[in-house]
């Protein structure tokens, strides 16, 4: 079944929803669709669809885009009504716009060549033969600027998602012509932190679709769940060995890479873009979305790894209160129930996004962009920094889970054995949202703003703990990085720690009322116990003894306010985001019998010894 184009407007940011008046204005004549099958070094050929303003009045540069996720659906109409932004308006097309191209990478849809699911690297860079992604942009450019009339000889490329890794991937060994790009929401490590795992755990439900849906054909493919519920299924799948025994029955390659490479091996380690990263050589406008559902950890470390050979201040970062590529689609005043009090998104597109090409491809004038663009979200206001994280005006304070469920700025006295507990049982699950859980780009999927949903469906349960700070007298604003460490013990020998940083609303005065006690989660992660010391090699956690976890909750820029709580939850598990822990240690989880399967009592040490904390960075005088 081939999805439609609403279900991939999620994943790989397929037009904005044409507007009608626009479409009046510009369709008849705006650009002309030339077709081409263009060739690589190897021989293999790309299909390639370049979009060319009718009437170019000056030499225009050429915008890049690849994809895996099909190109029919860019036409002349869906690049008017999408794209005009760039040129500051349809009437601008002629003078200040676009050569717009568009490309199905190898082995999708009407390319030819084998599709490898985020193909690394070639292993010899000096090898002329040798081809990735890195090559097919580099060859698609030098191919551009010798056949597309009317250019001016400057190339940018941009793309959300796999498209946005494509344009890291093209900043790699750049072609010299490739003068601007802007990857956005692009994933750096798939083990790590992205789309297939954060920390070792397997996001079950993400990597099982997607890989499914790319690899069941040349085009994209839903799998067919008998079950609108999706937790129901996964639940009744039980142990993950059933995948292929009854399911995919070994035909899926990137289903097949998970089960044989559960631990951070070197399969992983030569996907990872982060290492590569050692030269900027392309001014770099990275964008990422405080809630975005797939990959924030890609663009926030890819940007971070640049930064330190950024000597030419090419390098720059934007981020803003947005899912999965919602900076590219409608106004961004809100995301899901959460108002922001201003249109985003637009903003992004036409004073930044527009802008920062402008400057490097049409020599317009220079946006003064700053390092750092970041959206602060409860105060709801921009701020321009010099770096991110930012280094002076931010202290790191310590929150510490404390009796009652209470959290307090002050450590536990009592010196050893206050804890908190709870049983996790793995054939009771604690679902990540509440359900129903349609497929993540199924029908009635809310997949994409899932996490900005209400946390009080898991407050209380009897398998989640939660501790509060007591009502804010006066705003917390947090602008950097955020740790949590957990003194955790389980009965068994190994588990998962789910930790989320909440936001408790008001309990009255809200409007809309439901927004009245709203737990919004501003923060979270996961960890698998079994990678505690090491994720190449995992180990059995030492039952009934508290262990340290440090888990990273990434970064974020945020005001609690004033009337406000803060709040703390930990669960160990959030299914089906996260496939099962066993909770007994054993070699292969993708492996594991149902029998390995079991319930375990988790405590939560709250002690002067072991003091469970996290450590925000609280802003004591920042004036961006
Ligand atoms: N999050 C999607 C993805 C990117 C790269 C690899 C796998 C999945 C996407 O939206 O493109």
């Amino acid at each position: 079944m081939r999805l439609s184009r609403l279900l991939l407007a999620g994943l790989c940011v397929a037009p904005l929803p044409l507007r009608p008046s626009l479409l009046a204005q510009t369709a008849p004549a705006a650009y002309q669709l030339t077709e081409a099958m263009v060739p690589m070094r190897d021989g293999v050929k790309l299909y390639t669809r370049i979009l060319t303003p009718r009437e170019v009045q000056a030499p225009l540069p050429i915008l890049l885009q690849r994809t895996p996720y099909g190109i029919d659906f860019q036409t002349p109409q869906s690049v008017a009504a999408v794209w005009t932004f760039m040129a500051g308006g349809p009437e601008q097309v002629s003078r200040r716009g676009y050569i717009h191209v568009f490309q199905d990478v190898r082995g999708k849809f009407r390319s030819e060549g084998e599709f490898v699911m985020l193909r690394p690297l070639r292993t010899n860079r000096a090898d002329s033969t040798q081809v990735d992604e890195s090559t097919d942009a580099y060859d698609t450019i030098a191919w551009l600027l010798r056949h597309v009339p009317q250019h001016n000889g400057r190339v940018g490329m941009t793309g959300v998602s796999y498209p946005g890794w494509l344009t890291v991937q093209a900043m790699l060994d750049p072609h010299p012509s490739l003068k601007a790009a802007s990857p956005q929401a692009s994933p750096a490590d798939m083990w790590l932190g992205d789309d297939f795992r954060h920390n070792g755990a397997f996001r079950l439900s993400y990597g099982f679709e997607y890989a499914t849906m790319m690899e069941s054909g040349k085009d994209v493919q839903q799998f067919r769940m008998d079950s609108y519920d999706s937790f129901d299924w996964y639940l009744r799948l039980g142990p993950l060995s059933n995948v292929n025994a009854q399911h995919l029955k070994g035909r899926i390659p990137t289903w097949n890479d998970f089960v044989a490479h559960p631990d951070y091996d070197a399969f992983w380690k030569r996907q990872s873009v982060t290492p590569r990263l050692t030269r900027v050589e392309v001014p770099t406008l990275h964008v990422a979305g405080w809630w975005d559902q797939e990959d924030f950890y890609g663009p926030i470390t890819i940007y971070r790894a640049l930064e330190q050979h950024d000597s030419g201040q090419s390098n720059r970062l934007v981020v803003g209160p947005w899912n999965h590529g919602g900076w590219m689609r409608g106004s961004g005043e809100s995301l899901g129930p959460i108002q922001f009090g201003q249109p985003t998104a637009q903003w992004f597109r036409d004073s930044v996004m527009a802008p920062f090409f402008a400057t490097h491809l049409h020599d317009a004038p220079d946006p003064g962009l700053p390092e750092a663009l970041i959206f602060e979200a409860g105060s709801n206001v921009w701020k321009r920094y010099d770096s991110w994280p930012v280094k002076t005006g931010v202290s790191p304070r310590s929150l510490y889970m404390r009796e009652g469920g209470a959290l307090a700025w002050e450590p536990p006295t009592q010196r050893t054995g206050a804890f908190d507990s709870y049983v996790s049982d793995p054939a009771k699950p604690v679902p990540y949202r509440p359900r129903p859980i349609p497929m993540t780009y199924g029908a009635g999927s809310t997949w994409s703003t899932w996490l900005t949903d209400d946390q009080r469906f898991a407050h209380l349960r009897p398998d989640v703990l939660s501790w509060t700070l007591p009502t804010l007298e006066e705003d917390l604003t947090i602008a950097g990085d955020l740790t949590v460490t957990l003194h955790a013990a389980t009965t068994g020998t190994d588990a998962d720690w789910v930790v989320k940083l909440i936001d408790v609303y008001p309990d009255t005065g809200m409007q809309p009322p439901r927004m009245n006690g709203y737990q919004f989660m501003v923060a979270n992660e996961v960890f698998r116990g079994r990678y505690r010391t090491s994720f190449e090699k995992p180990a059995p956690i030492v039952p009934g003894t508290p262990q340290p976890y440090t888990i990273d909750l990434h970064t974020q820029a945020y005001t609690f306010r004033k009337g406000h709580r803060v709040m703390i939850q930990v669960q160990s598990s959030w299914f089906p985001l996260i496939d099962r822990n066993p909770q007994t240690f054993v070699p292969n989880i993708f492996e594991a019998k149902a029998s390995d399967f079991r319930a375990a009592t988790q405590q939560i040490h709250r002690n002067a010894a072991h003091p469970s904390r996290i450590v925000l960075p609280v802003v004591t005088h920042i004036r961006p």
